[in-house]
């Protein structure tokens, strides 16, 4: 079943929104403050950590070569897998509860989630209402106005603005509190990355087919694990930087499809950020969109139910009074 819910937006605009209340609709009532910003403190941690990981996945890429055709298969795996317990978990059921979910697919999706190792599911759900509610501003987490590398990766290696975290601590978060799988997730959160993101993508194809533990884990371990980050922090930087603006041209995130076919399905960014209660993250259902096919057999299974989808009308109207003109139907 999809429903849609319409409501008049505090400036007149009519919106369509979840009839539930998560915060992830831009507050343009937010205004940076005055003066000098604070000074970045750098995280080396994370700085040594994210250099070694990607010195690791280039050489899992001279691995590859020597990978058997299985393995290549199982990384590919691992890779869909992982993004769908970010894309289908943490963002469009977690952040945006743009569906719902059984408790079998939601136990699924935060096992995938763990694979995926992109801090604990109520951690990345915290960030990324913040992300929507503040975008582009010193309160968004990984604010595309400090340039592609900070949006990219840098505000992972560094402190943040003490805005993120005095705005992400007034959010309403009761609904993930209250989900059991989430919470088990982020208490046994370091033991289940271990396992899931390093040890069974390293050790299925060692046993199960006598791949070199070495190619097991450079390849289905680091270098998934390094591209999979890289697709998906390409969502707040290249999707925030480059591509067209269809549904609304005020703000700065874009459709960018090469980002869209790495992320399976998050890449129609400019839609995403105009009406973040879709299930689909974009007009065009399935297409480029690995993430709403799933959903969408999920919801076939009986697994998954009640998709939010913006009818055809609201984005019509919404492309005419804001977009760039740039639409193509499909
Ligand atoms: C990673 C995440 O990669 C990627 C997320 C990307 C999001 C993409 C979104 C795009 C759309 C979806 C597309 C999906 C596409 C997927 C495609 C797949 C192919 N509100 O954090 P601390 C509190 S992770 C409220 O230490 P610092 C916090 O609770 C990779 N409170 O801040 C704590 O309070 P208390 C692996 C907040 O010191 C205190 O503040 N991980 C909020 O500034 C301090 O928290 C990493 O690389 C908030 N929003 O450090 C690094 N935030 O003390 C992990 C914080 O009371 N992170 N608080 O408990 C870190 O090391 C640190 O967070 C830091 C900042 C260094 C970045
Ligand atoms: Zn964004
Ligand atoms: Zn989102």
């Amino acid at each position: 079943m999809t429903e849609t819910v319409t409501r008049t937006h505090r400036d007149g605009k009519q919106q369509i929104a979840d009839s539930s209340t998560v915060e992830d609709v831009f507050d343009d009532t937010y205004k940076e403050k005055d003066g000098p910003k604070p000074p970045t403190a750098l995280v080396w941690r994370n700085i040594v950590l994210m250099s070694v990981l990607h010195a690791a996945a280039l050489y899992g890429l001279v691995l590859l070569p020597s990978a058997s055709v299985p393995t290549l298969a199982w990384t590919a795996v691992c890779y869909i897998i992982s993004a769908l317990g970010v894309t289908a978990g943490a963002h469009r059921l977690w952040s945006h509860r743009s569906y719902k979910a059984a408790f079998p697919l939601r136990v699924f999706l935060a096992l995938a989630n763990s694979m995926a190792f992109q801090n604990d599911i109520y951690e990345w759900a915290r960030d990324h209402r913040v992300h929507h509610k503040y975008s582009e501003t010193d309160a968004d987490p990984h604010n595309a106005t400090r340039g592609f590398f900070f949006a990219h990766v840098g505000w992972l290696m560094v402190r943040k603005h003490p805005d993120v975290i005095e705005k992400g601590k007034k959010l309403e978060l009761s609904d993930l509190k209250a989900d059991k799988v989430v919470m088990f997730q982020r208490k046994h959160y370091k033991v289940s990355v271990v396992i899931l993101c390093f040890l069974l993508p390293t050790f299925v194809p060692w046993y199960f087919w006598g791949e070199s533990l070495t190619v097991g884990y450079f390849v289905p371990g680091l270098l998934r694990y390094a591209v999979m980050l890289n697709a998906t922090w390409l969502v707040n930087s290249a999707a925030h930087l480059w591509g067209n603006r269809p549904y609304d041209k005020t703000i700065n995130p874009r459709e960018n499809r090469l980002v869209a076919l790495s992320a399976i399905g998050e890449g129609f960014h400019n839609y995403h950020h105009t009406f973040p209660f879709d299930y689909a993250t974009s007009e065009f259902g399935c297409k480029l969109n690995i993430t709403t096919a799933f959903i969408d057999t999920m919801c076939f299974f009986g697994l998954a139910k009640d998709t939010k989808k913006v009818s055809k009308e609201i984005i019509a109207a919404r492309i005419q009074r804001t977009g760039d003109s740039s639409n193509k139907s499909g």
